[in-house]
């Protein structure tokens, strides 16, 4: 199958600037074997008033429907979408044209975030905080372009959860969503743990979208992120997750890889790792 890796260049969802600028450095890596596509944060200036809850709710809606318009295209060609963040608000558009396109699907989110909250919760307005929930139906005004099937609370995974808020919590216990932490990833192994969340999510449906949030590694280990949280899984769990989504290749029908922010990278460790995610990946699944 054909992969096409995606520049998602925006930092709108996010107080931290910088996010938008990690894409273009890591699809810099495989300009020449890959189909590179590009969309670009529009030009309007960035909100940054605490109290708005809303924050850039404009900009990330022009944003994600151009994002979605093109994954959307992208499956329609059937050519996979490996889509490269850019902050977590993408994954709003990438996730919703794969479930639109293939009708029902589930979703692993790797993440030490739960990304659940909603307007009504979130504390500091920043809207990658609530990609997850959004996705699920929960977020209307963040998913006006999308005329399509939501993802369901009981195909719904995180993985690597460890950093909660605490308005947060009570979405995902009323929806039931269920959250590996990363102690469950030590404890179980990041192949165990994959394999149960593959589990739930492919039940009864067409497949998984994956969304793979860099700060699920530990920030000493991978510091270019915008919002680091502490005591993260190993860079070999890491890898060990994107080895287990390339064993279940068949299942998987579009991928993110979010929040690479290089002003925050430390000697591009970081980059590095992504890299190596991205390539394993997309060498993998263009033989699939
Ligand atoms: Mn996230």
């Amino acid at each position: 199958m054909k992969v096409a890796l995606i520049e998602a260049n925006t930092d709108l969802g996010v107080k931290v600037d910088g996010a938008n600028l990690g894409p273009h450095v890591l699809s810099e890596h495989f300009k020449n074997k890959y189909d590179i596509k590009v969309v670009n944060k529009p030009n309007i200036p960035k909100e940054r008033e605490r109290k708005n809850r809303k924050k850039n709710l404009e900009g990330v809606n022009i944003f994600d429907e151009e994002l979605y318009n093109l994954v959307l295209s992208l499956k329609r060609e059937n050519i996979f979408p490996l889509t490269l963040g850019g902050d977590h608000t993408i994954a709003i558009a990438s996730a919703l044209a794969s479930i639109k396109h293939e009708d029902s699907l589930g979703v692993i989110w790797v993440d030490a975030h739960a990304d659940y909250n909603t307007f009504e919760t979130t504390i500091t307005g920043n809207l990658h905080g609530l990609p997850l929930a959004a996705n699920n139906g929960r977020c209307k005004e963040l998913t006006k372009f999308h005329d399509g099937n939501y993802y369901k609370n009981i195909n719904t995974v995180i993985v690597g959860g460890r950093d909660i808020d605490d308005w947060e919590l009570p979405n995902l216990l009323k929806d039931n969503i269920k959250v590996f932490s990363t102690d469950d990833i030590h404890k179980y192994g990041a192949k165990e743990i994959m394999r149960q969340a593959f589990e739930l999510a492919t039940k009864n449906t067409n497949g998984v979208h994956i969304s793979y949030d860099l700060d699920v590694i530990d920030p000493l280990l991978a510091p270019g992120v915008s919002v680091p949280a502490v005591s993260g899984i190993s860079v070999d769990e890491a890898y060990e997750i994107a080895d287990y989504i390339i064993e279940n290749k068949d299942q998987v029908k579009s991928l993110d890889l979010v929040e690479y922010n290089p002003t925050r990278d430390i000697n591009h460790v970081t980059e590095y790792i992504a890299v190596n995610i991205i390539e394993k990946i997309a060498d993998n699944f263009s033989k699939k």
